[in-house]
Order: structure tokens, then sequence, then C-alpha cells
């Protein structure tokens, strides 16, 4: 088997390029990658909660907990340990590999990192995958994470750096590529992607491809979201993406990033069925399931269940990182062959 070349040095106009290819071509050309690195009918499965909700210091147009729009929010406080590990424990009963944690913070103070390790501690002796996403994160926090055994860190570019200052203007784009690299550099496992429809172009899109795909190393994990519009926000009320752009871009994101997860995110509660399939086909292999992401409803899980049957998905107790030590191993004995 021909192995994809991993590049990093992709040039906005060709990803122009792969974004505007005919719709068959390019999910051919994404589907194919796909499968010299994954299991076609395999999906990933994870759980999120809300561990601190609202009440946040930024200004991220699309967000429902900023603290500068009024969106009728009902605030919490840091939860409780033994409850945020009770709603691991139920998520995994449902087959979630992996809990992710988020936080309405611009960053974690060091204490509020200490009471979220313990969490963290706790869903490793469940035998569960752990991400956070707290904010912006110090070297020496990435590096507490990591002897903490936190698998991966959820930080989005969210959009171009072209057009990054319409949606947020309390943290520029420089400062996410730097907790992104104290993520790295710590050796956490990285989540990164960013939102599509809050009016960004096409070229924006392909923008942020570029920043994904250019890092270093790819991030392991690379969420795609589709703007879910929330009422007093700035970014209520814009114009839908296409969903066949949604799927273009998910297409896009698997032949820049071909040994990735592409996760399908926020927006999920809004999409057909058959946009659901159509991403799934274009290299989308992992999900956030459950009825919540963290302050919006989910897709259902019982749909979500019966689309998988349909598709003829599985999902058993999968283990991201048990499967990338298998791939590993595989091209091992492909080379040595
Ligand atoms: N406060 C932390 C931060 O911003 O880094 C962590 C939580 S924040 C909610 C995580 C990500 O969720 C954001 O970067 C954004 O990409 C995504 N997100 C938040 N609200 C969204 C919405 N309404 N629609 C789509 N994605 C959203
Ligand atoms: C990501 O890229 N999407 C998730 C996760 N990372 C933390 C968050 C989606 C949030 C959707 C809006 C809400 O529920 O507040
Ligand atoms: Fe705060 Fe994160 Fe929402 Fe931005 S996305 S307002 S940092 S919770």
């Amino acid at each position: 088997m021909s192995e994809t070349i991993i590049r990093h040095d992709w040039g906005i106009e060709e990803i122009e390029g792969l974004l505007a290819l005919p719709f068959n071509d390019l999910l051919f050309r994404a589907q194919t990658i796909h499968r010299e690195h994954f299991d076609p009918n395999q999906v990933q499965i994870s759980s999120l909660l809300s561990i601190k909700t609202g009440r946040c210091s930024e200004d991220c147009g699309y967000c429902s907990q900023s603290a500068k729009y009024d969106t009728g929010l009902e605030k919490e406080r840091l939860l409780p340990v033994d409850e945020v590990v009770e709603a691991a424990q139920a998520a995994k009963e449902k087959g979630a590999s992996r809990f992710c944690m988020g936080a309405a913070w611009r960053n974690p103070s060091d204490t509020n990192l200490e009471r979220v390790i313990e969490m963290v501690t706790a869903i490793r002796e469940l035998g569960m995958e752990t991400c956070l996403t707290l904010g912006m994160l110090s070297e020496h926090q990435a590096r507490r994470l990591k002897e903490a055994g936190l698998d991966y860190y959820n930080h989005n570019l969210d959009t171009s750096p072209e057009f990054y200052g319409e949606v947020i203007t309390t943290r520029t784009f420089e400062d996410r590529l730097e907790t992104l690299e104290h993520v790295r550099n710590a050796g956490i496992n990285v989540c990164s992607g960013g939102i599509l429809g809050m009016g960004e172009s096409r070229r924006d899109r392909a923008s942020m491809l570029r920043e994904l795909a250019n890092l270093p190393r790819h991030p392991e994990s690379v969420p795609i979201n589709m703007l879910v519009q929330v009422e007093g926000t700035p970014m209520f009320g814009k114009d839908p993406i296409d969903p066949l752009e949604f799927v273009r871009t998910v297409a896009v994101a698997r032949i820049l990033m071909p040994r990735s997860w592409v996760r399908l995110s926020a927006g999920r509660a809004e999409m057909s069925d058959e946009m659901h399939a159509l991403c799934f086909l274009a290299g989308a292999n992992s999900l956030f399931y459950g009825e919540r992401l963290l302050t919006t409803d989910n897709a259902e899980s019982d749909r979500d269940l019966q689309l998988f049957d349909r598709l003829g998905l599985t999902f058993e107790q999968h283990n991201e990182l048990q499967a990338t030590e298998k791939q590993c191993k595989r091209r091992g004995s492909e080379a040595a062959a």
C-alpha cells in the first residue's frame, strides 16, 4: 500500500483548489486517504460536560458563555469532583471512550487547575481517556496536566487569522498558537479545529485549515464545529453554511491531515442524517455523543445509534490511543515486509 506523504507546507491556493474540486472527485480523494489510515466503518465517540458554566470574561462572538452577551444562560461554579466522575461513569456505560470537560475561563488559575486534575485522575481510574478545554495554558500548567496523565487538550483556532478579529477581540490568534505550542511541547495530544458558518469566506476556511495542517505536527484530533446560533450573541442570525460546503471542508481536513481524527462537533442537531453520512464519507470519524454539548443540545443519542446502525458504523469501546498504537505497529510491519 502506498503511503500518503504527511505534509506541513500547504499553500492557500492549493487548498482552495481542493475545496473547489468537483464534489465526487473531492469525496473520492478524501475517502481514499481515509482508508489508508483508518477503519472506514469505525467512529470514536466522546462525551462532553461543562464543568464551569458562564460568566466568561472573553468576547467570543459565537459563545453563550461570554459575560458580555445576554444569552439567558444559567451560570454554574466549578462542579464538585464526585458529580463530574458520576457523569463520566454514565457516559462510559453508554459507550463513550473519552470524557471531555470544558470550562468557561479565559485561562485556569493554578488553584482551579488542581481541582480539575482531581477530576482527571478519577476519570482515568474508570479506564477512560480524558480531554480538557479550559482556555489558555501556560507552559508550566501544560506540564502539570501531562504529569497528571491528561490525554488530550482542546484549544481551537476557531477561524482564519484574517477573519479572527471579526469574532474575538479579547485574545489574539497568536495567543491560541502559543497555547497549542505549550500543549504540544508538554507531550499532551492536541485537539484543535474551528467553527464554520460564522460568515467567513471559503478562503477563510482554506486559511484556517492551512494553519492547522502547517503546524509542526498535525493535531491528533480536529473538531469541525458548525456554528450553533445562540440568541444574544453577535453571531446570531448569520446565514447558515451550505451543508455541501461543510462536507467539502471536512473532506479537505481529511486530505490535509490524513492521520488525524476529524471530529463532527457542534451543530449536529441541525444536520440531516444524509449530511452526517456524507461527512463520514468525507473522512469524519469521531463525534460528540450524548444529549448535551456544553450549554446547548446535541443530536439525540437514540438518533445517533439508529444512524450508526443504518450506516453499519461501529464504535465499541474504541480507544483512540490504542488504535493509534496499532496503526503505528501496522505501519512498522508493512515497512519491514
Ligand atoms: N473557554 C475555553 C476556550 O474558549 O478555549 C473552552 C471552552 S470553548 C466553549 C471551546 C470551543 O467550543 C470554542 O473554541 C469554539 O470553537 C466551540 N464553540 C463554542 N460555542 C460554540 C457555538 N455556539 N457553536 C459552535 N462552536 C462553539
Ligand atoms: C469543540 O471544538 N466543540 C466542543 C468542544 N470543542 C469543547 C464545544 C461545542 C460547544 C457548542 C456550544 C455549547 O454547547 O455551548
Ligand atoms: Fe469564554 Fe471559551 Fe466562550 Fe470564549 S469560547 S467566551 S473563552 S467560554
